[in-house]
């Protein structure tokens, strides 16, 4: 069970009281047994929520303990009744029915002894308020010159000093050593409760939420892999070699991984930073929306206007007035908070905020039409039962406000006044292609292997002593990037980055970055697009927005693969569209790479 993000928890926890059994009423119906079930998952699941929200939203010592409470009730609460639900046969059931209850008997995970379920939420909320609350404190400094991430962030994005960016680098990986001990405690109260549900560990349960065999998921992802490395690896290749001219060979010697300070970003994740200095064709259509925000005095409201403007503009309704009065949109001055966006579904009718420390520039709009993405499939589903108010599978979740991103064409964004007109020429696709697969493509290897660590951690196939190591070993493997200087013994690198102490599975963002692809291609396709897939934008076409809206709707209620079909017509995840959309930049990128040698 993924405690963050538990969905679906209730307060009336059986054990506590007699059960109806005992009562003497008999077995209920499995229908009536779902329908209660449903009515007091809400009151739990709330509670929770709630309490989960201030903690990140306030941390301290008593907010922590308290969300760590009402989650620990609302586990209780769920696994009773996922072990309740286990008496029931689906295959006797109506499909929907059978659907829910097989939602419900898997919905749990967690350890069915007291002490170790307190222990497990005590220790996810205690990793959850070190990574808000960390700092880095230069040495020999005083309080006052502790950086946080979002200042760490701001060096790594825009420094071109190798010292300063290490400086950064680094600083940010101390807050992690501490978290390693908690973590590894974490990780096996995780695989206690997974073999409670007869699973081999934590990630094999994970990988048994895709709607088909655990091994098959496995398998998929390697497929979607294979389709797009080749593309990865002509881009990692002409930004080594711009690197190289940028720093000098000895800095980023060529023909090895790249230095993990020199991207642009803490994790190496998205390159998009990089943009400005390796443009393809320098002064080709400028596409510098952050400096338009920034001329234009964009708040954070206003940003987020903007991206509701796009979601309207396809018919999607306007956010509720709740949404601005209880969301966080910016960083408070005065406590701790949990800056890493998120996006949250708090009554399961309605009440939806976002949380996020938005300053005016382009990686934080895009965020915003992500975080929007997630608020949207919360708005269409809420009629459901809780069951199925989620993602057809989480990959589906990740990749809406995504898909907008890739509509968001230099035509649209200067009908909003953050690009100028837009040129046609091959050289201002090319930069366009460019600067979106910096985000895009650049981010695949690292989708991939966060959870490729966190399984082989879960199975144990790494012990506490290799996990530094390993992590690194996929860092080479995937993205060919290596740490600027040799790690000290303590460091545990996957702690720096926000999923791992927040427990959020990662492959979903892997699914998301071939899947939003999909989603793409067919939104443009209902808005009547003729032409090349990546000039499309689908900004302003209610045939789109209802095509999406009604995939979004279903929720959870059917296997992903209905409601991939329903709306692309296919019934598997592929990357064909996105290689489709890049095909101009992957013809430029051979070009440029010719003569040299790609690879580490
Ligand atoms: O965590 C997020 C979102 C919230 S679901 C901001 N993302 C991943 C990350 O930041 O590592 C979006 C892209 C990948
Ligand atoms: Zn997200």
């Amino acid at each position: 069970m993924n405690i963050r993000h538990v969905g679906v928890v209730s307060l009336l926890a059986l054990s506590g009281c007699a059960s109806w059994m005992e009562l003497g009423g008999g077995r209920e119906s499995a229908s009536a047994f779902l329908e209660r079930f449903d009515v007091e998952a809400r009151d739990v699941s709330i509670e929770a929520a709630r309490a989960a929200w201030v903690q990140s939203t306030f941390i301290t010592e008593d907010t922590q303990i308290l969300a760590a409470k009402a989650m620990e009730r609302a586990l209780a609460y769920l696994s009773e009744q996922a072990r309740l639900a286990r008496a029931y046969d689906p295959q006797s059931e109506d499909a929907r029915t059978a659907r829910l209850l097989k939602l419900l008997q898997l919905s749990s995970g967690v350890p069915s002894d007291p002490a170790q379920l307190a222990e497990l939420t005590q220790l996810g909320a205690r990793l959850e308020a070190a990574y808000g609350a960390g700092r880095y404190c230069p040495p020999g400094e005083d309080e006052a010159a502790c950086l946080d991430l979002e200042a760490l962030e701001d060096i790594i994005r825009s420094s071109r000093e190798p010292d300063q960016l290490l400086m950064a680098w680094e600083g940010w990986r101390s807050v992690a050593p501490a978290m390693q001990q908690d973590y590894v405690r974490f990780a096996e109260l995780q695989n206690i409760g997974a073999r409670d549900l007869g699973y081999a560990d934590a990630g094999a349960l994970w990988r048994a939420g895709y709607d088909m065999p655990a091994d098959q998921f496995s398998a998929e992802v390697e497929r979607l892999w294979a389709q797009v490395q080749p593309l990865y690896e002509a881009l990692h290749c002409h930004v080594r070699a711009e690197l190289g001219e940028q720093y000098g060979q000895t800095s980023v010697p060529q023909q090895q991984p790249i230095p993990a300070h020199l991207l642009g970003n803490m994790w190496a994740q998205q390159w998009g930073e990089l943009y400005p200095r390796m443009e393809p064709y320098p002064g080709v259509s400028d596409l510098d929306v952050t400096a338009a925000l920034k001329a234009q005095n964009y708040d954070a409201k206003r940003m987020v206007k903007q991206a509701e403007a796009f979601y309207t503009s396809i018919g999607f309704p306007a956010l509720p007035q709740s949404f601005y009065e209880k969301s966080m949109l910016t960083k408070p001055r005065d406590r701790d908070v949990v800056c890493h966006a998120s996006a949250w579904d708090i009554d399961y009718q309605g009440d939806v905020r976002i949380k996020m420390c938005i300053v005016p520039d382009e990686e934080q709009l895009m965020t915003i039409y992500h975080e929007l993405g997630h608020i949207y499939y919360d708005l269409a589903y809420n009629p459901q039962p809780v069951l199925f108010q989620s993602g057809a599978h989480d990959g589906f979740h990740e990749a809406v406000g995504d898909t907008m991103m890739l509509a968001m064409t230099p035509r649209y964004l200067s009908s909003v006044g953050l690009a100028p007109e837009p040129s046609q020429s091959h050289e201002a696709v090319i930069n366009q292609q460019f600067k979106m697969a910096l985000d895009k493509v650049a981010f695949l290897p690292f989708g991939l292997l966060v959870d490729k660590w966190r399984w082989q951690v879960f199975s144990g196939e790494v012990g506490p002593q290799d996990y530094n190591r390993a992590w690194w070993d996929l860092k080479y493997k995937y993205q060919g990037v290596v740490p600027p200087k040799p790690r000290p013994e303590d460091a545990f690198d996957p702690g720096a980055k926000y999923h791992i102490p927040g427990n959020t599975p990662y492959m979903r963002y892997f699914l998301a970055h071939i899947l939003q692809f999909q989603f793409y291609q067919a939104m443009c396709d209902a808005a009547g697009h003729q032409g090349a897939l990546h000039e499309c934008s689908f900004a302003g076409s209610e045939e789109a927005g209802a095509r999406l809206w009604a995939m979004l709707q279903s929720g959870q209620s059917q296997p992903w693969q209905e409601a991939l079909f329903e709306l692309t017509g296919t019934r598997s995840m592929d990357a064909s569209a996105l290689l489709e959309y890049f095909q101009p930049l992957t013809a430029w990128l051979a070009e440029q790479n010719q003569n040299r040698s790609c690879g580490w």
